[in-house]
């Protein structure tokens, strides 16, 4: 009986640390994980806050409300109450129900506009990404490089010990960490949504129109996993989000390969327009 019982306790522990192992190197979808993704950089600590207090303010008003229908079922039934009060008004209740929520609307309106305000702010970004949605795979244009690039997922029977089903890609997105990036993002077919949940950015991809959204990438080396959560065709599922934050050094050793292998242009086609004569 004790062993079974030691050998359930090292299971569990092992399964604990493979859990803190990887989610401190990604950030990611995890089997019964409860709550929000653990949150990076200053919009997702914002946002996390925010969902924690409405949290609060919400379970407290459900109690509140169970406890005075029970509260009302049990003291006013037919048999404790056989004759029921003609009362139909009163002044101070009928104040107190429509100014208490009014202030719980105010309390929540706070952070809620702050955080809203915060995420539409024009900051200065330290580089510019253009990010497609296509049926069924991610498109990266880094603006100021003159790179760009497919991300598409890695099918099952393509998966290397260590990627993740479902979510590692051939091409992820790489940033710099501690970087302000300002993402621009449209659509090449239908609807799609790019969207990060440890970083708290979700903006929709629609064809014909460029959103604008910023991320802050927090300081340490990391992936962040999201995935397309606009329902866009059969292949929905299979078009996730990866970004990989690198060192500025790695970073720029990366752009160096990347310039090579990801040039969107010939060299001599980059600059300049011909005006067509007339
Ligand atoms: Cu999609």
């Amino acid at each position: 009986m004790m062993k079974k019982i030691n050998s359930i306790f090292v299971v569990s522990l092992n399964f604990l640390l493979v859990l803190s192992l990887s989610s401190a190197f990604a950030s990611e979808p995890l089997p019964w994980q409860m709550g929000l993704q653990p949150p990076a950089g200053s919009i997702a600590e914002m946002a996390d806050n925010l969902h924690n207090l409405l949290l609060i303010v919400i379970t407290v008003i459900s109690i509140f409300v169970l406890g005075l229908m029970v509260y009302v079922c049990i003291r006013f039934r037919e048999q404790k109450n056989p004759v029921p009060s003609k009362t139909t008004h009163n002044s101070i209740l009928e104040v107190l129900w429509t100014v208490i929520p009014v202030l719980i609307l105010i309390i929540i309106a706070i952070p809620s506009f702050k955080l809203l305000y915060y995420l539409d702010e024009q900051r200065e970004a330290d580089l510019t990404i253009k990010v497609t949605g296509n049926q069924w795979y991610w498109n990266y244009e880094y603006i100021d490089e003159e790179i760009g690039f497919d991300s598409y997922m890695i099918s099952d029977e393509d998966l290397k010990p260590g990627q993740k089903r479902m979510l590692d890609v051939d091409n992820p997105l790489v940033l710099p960490v501690g970087s302000k990036v300002k993402v621009l993002i449209t659509g090449n077919d239908v609807m799609h949504s790019f969207f990060i949940p440890s970083l708290a950015v979700q903006e929709y991809s629609f064809p014909g129109r460029i959103n604008e959204v910023w991320m802050e990438i927090p300081n340490g080396e990391k992936t962040y996993y999201g995935q397309c959560n606009q329902i866009c065709g059969i292949n929905h599922s299979y078009m996730p989000v990866v970004v990989q934050a690198l060192s500025i050094e790695k970073y720029n050793k990366w752009l160096v390969e990347a310039r090579k292998e990801f040039a969107l242009l010939p060299p001599n086609k980059l600059k300049g327009i011909k005006l067509a004569k007339k």
